[in-house]
């Protein structure tokens, strides 16, 4: 059968740290005759986990795509990262699946991560198809975990099989009988993500898993290549890019191909901008990558030649292919990178870039004026990651600074201000005057005008919007304002002028550059009037410990300024609730180990953002200070009360 006539499934594998994925993804290759043999995470030679750090270390950090065909249908299967340090990588690839296979140890049962994915899951609106792993090992109590399953992750997930042995090397799983009219029903709600089958088994012996192939591929939708809504054929290449890559064989795009068939040499447009060449493309397939030229709708292609693309951009039609983001917290923590020699500083800059740009876990802040430059973080495992990659890729050694919080700014009540044109101090060629208002938590930003929408170009206005946008990336304190309404209440500009028989005289016109400008000008100022608070991060966690170590685990917290709100008896556990500030946490997780004799098991995830005490932070501006445009004037401006 030819590539393009199969049905074809994109499935990824997430879960919990240590669930199982990478050794589940080695088995299913094993099970459908691409391997001769299942590799080990233990000993280091999995498919999927080939960094030398995920090697070294035995946790997935990359999402990594492998193919293979289960009776008639092709399946891609993306095996993501569990630690929750690496959450964005997982947020990219589910924005390519057609379904997701959640997995649950069946000795630890639902952990804090279990409970993110599937949420995520469920507001992609995805089937999820739970397989309760490790049946083998010690420990193993599959009803209860199946328990855990529907009273904590969905009341909708039903088992389609039962584990004997558990716990023992024997492990078997036992598969219910399921008519055909019970199939067809069970395929309706399985689609719909109404209802979610669960399964057990176990990665290493390999039981349960044939029988998880043959319920994905007959459960779940399949893609089939979409025709053209306009023609009625298979029409241009559509689809979404995941992963960026920069191996030996130059900068490689991985892409999700959605509609048509995408072919070597297409110039195809990607996230609209100019239309980019496919210089080379290979397709996964069987376990290998093998090169092509055309990959059909439904499959995973590996493109050269578009430089410009990025993580999470779209290709071909605009609109073609509808995209869905998970959404995840954003990262809370941040550190400034140095260079170890100073020779390195310059290197370490476009490396730091080279990788932001592969890898959506980097976020970088330049601070050129101080000549520095910081990453963003969900967590220390991700420097330890950072500084490998740098070492290992580049030659380059660096150290991290003490990890901080990324607060945001609140705004407190409105403001306004006014730069009228041709009046000082006001230095550009535009009239602009902004009110700033507060909107509640998670609002995001709004944009209303209270002047007529003809009195000047669009261009302007969309001048004004971007110079907006960048002025609440950096409030008053250099922090984002997450959620705000801005009112344009005054506009003003000086049409295209020329004098007799010359062009267009710039210093005689407004331009959109000079709304640009402004707009940030008038908007800092109007933030200076309404006055913000800086809210840092607060992480909720839970915290089980012995009982007898209680006092001296709750001394700790208090040392690291997490404050128990719950605490209930669990058997001989004590289980704590309550929040920490979220640049606390890697602190606490540290100590709880030594005060518990390695027992205590601590999670916590991003609650809310609450007022900082004592004076506001101040982070460093990564843009020119709009206030710096106008020498005196600016001192005057800021020496303004707030509010
Ligand atoms: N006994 C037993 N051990 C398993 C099973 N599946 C995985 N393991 C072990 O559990 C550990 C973690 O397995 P991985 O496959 O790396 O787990 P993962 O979910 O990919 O981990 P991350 O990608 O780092 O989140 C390894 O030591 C595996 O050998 C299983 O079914 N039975
Ligand atoms: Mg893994």
């Amino acid at each position: 059968m030819r590539a393009g006539r199969r049905k074809t499934l994109c499935l990824g594998i997430v879960a919990h740290v240590d669930a199982g994925k990478t050794s589940l993804t080695e088995r299913v290759l094993f099970e459908a005759g691409v391997l001769d043999h299942p590799g080990s995470v233990d000993a280091g030679d999995t498919q999927t986990d080939s960094m030398a750090l995920e090697r070294q270390r035995g946790i997935t950090i990359r999402s990594a795509v492998v193919s293979f065909d289960w009776r008639a249908t092709t399946v891609n299967l993306i095996d993501t990262p569990g630690h929750s340090d690496f959450i964005a990588e997982v947020e990219r690839a589910l924005t390519v699946l057609d379904a997701a296979v959640l997995v649950v140890s069946a000795v630890e049962g639902v952990q804090a991560q279990t409970l993110v994915l599937m949420r995520a899951l469920q507001r992609l609106g995805l089937p999820v198809v739970l397989f309760v792993n490790k049946v083998d090992r010690a420990g193993a109590d599959p009803d209860r975990v199946l328990g855990e399953v529907t009273t904590r992750l969905s009341p909708e997930a039903f088992a389609l099989g039962q584990v004997s042995g558990a716990g023992t090397r024997g492990a078997a799983y036992l598969p219910f009988e399921v008519g055909t009219t019970e199939l067809g029903e069970l395929r309706s709600t399985v689609r719909g993500a109404t209802a979610h089958p669960v399964l057990f088994g176990s990665a290493i012996t390999g039981a349960g898993v044939t029988e998880l192939l043959d319920a994905l591929t007959t459960l779940l939708p399949v893609a089939a290549p979409v025709p053209s809504a306009v023609s009625g054929t298979p029409g241009p290449p559509s689809g979404t890019v995941f992963k960026v890559d920069r191996g030996e064989g130059g900068r490689t795009v991985l892409a999700r191909v959605r509609s048509g068939s995408l072919r070597l040499r297409d110039r195809v447009e990607v996230d609209g901008r100019a239309a980019e060449k496919v210089t080379g493309l290979r397709l996964f397939d069987r376990g290998r990558l093998v090169s092509v030229d055309e990959v059909p709708a439904g499959r995973i292609a590996a493109v050269t030649g578009w430089s410009s693309a990025r993580i999470g951009d779209r290709f071909g039609p605009v609109g073609a292919t509808p995209g869905a983001v998970a959404q995840f917290a954003r990262p809370t923590l941040e550190t400034v990178v140095d260079a170890v020699r100073l020779s390195d500083v310059v290197g370490m800059y476009s490396a730091l870039t080279e990788l932001a740009d592969q890898d959506p876990l980097i976020d970088l802040r330049r601070d050129d004026g101080r000549r520095e430059i910081a990453v963003s973080l969900y967590g220390e495992v991700q420097k330890e990651v950072i500084a490998a990659v740098l070492a290992e890729e580049y030659g380059i050694e660096v150290t991290f600074r003490p990890t901080t919080s990324i607060c945001v700014e609140r705004v407190v009540a409105p403001g306004a201000a006014v730069q009228l044109i041709g009046t000082a101090p006001n230095p550009f060629l535009a009239q602009v005057g902004l009110r700033v208002e507060p909107l509640p938590v998670g609002a995001g930003h709004e944009f209303a005008l209270e002047i007529e929408l003809g009195s000047m170009p669009p261009a302007f206005f969309t001048a004004v919007r971007e110079g907006i946008a960048a002025t609440l990336e950096e409030g008053v304190h250099g922090w984002a304002v997450p959620d705000a309404r801005v009112v344009m209440t005054h506009s003003g500009y000086y049409p295209r002028q020329s004098h007799a028989h010359a062009t267009f005289d710039k210093a005689m016109s407004s331009t959109a550059q000079d709304f640009r400008s402004l707009t940030r000008l008038v908007l800092a100022e109007a933030l200076v009037r309404a006055g913000t608070v800086v809210c840092a991060p607060v992480h909720r966690f839970e915290l089980e410990v012995p009982e007898d170590t209680l006092s001296s685990v709750l001394g700790e917290l208090n040392r690291h300024r997490a404050v128990p709100l719950e605490t209930t008896l669990r058997g001989r556990s004590a289980v704590l609730v309550g929040e920490v500030p979220a640049d606390a946490v890697h602190g606490v997780q540290q100590r709880i180990p030594h005060l518990t004799r390695g027992e205590g098991v601590f999670t916590s995830g991003l609650d809310h953002y609450a007022p900082t005490t004592g004076a506001p932070a101040e982070r460093s501006r990564a843009q020119p200070d709009p206030f710096a445009q106008i020498g005196d004037w600016s001192r005057i401006q800021r020496s303004w009360p707030a509010g």
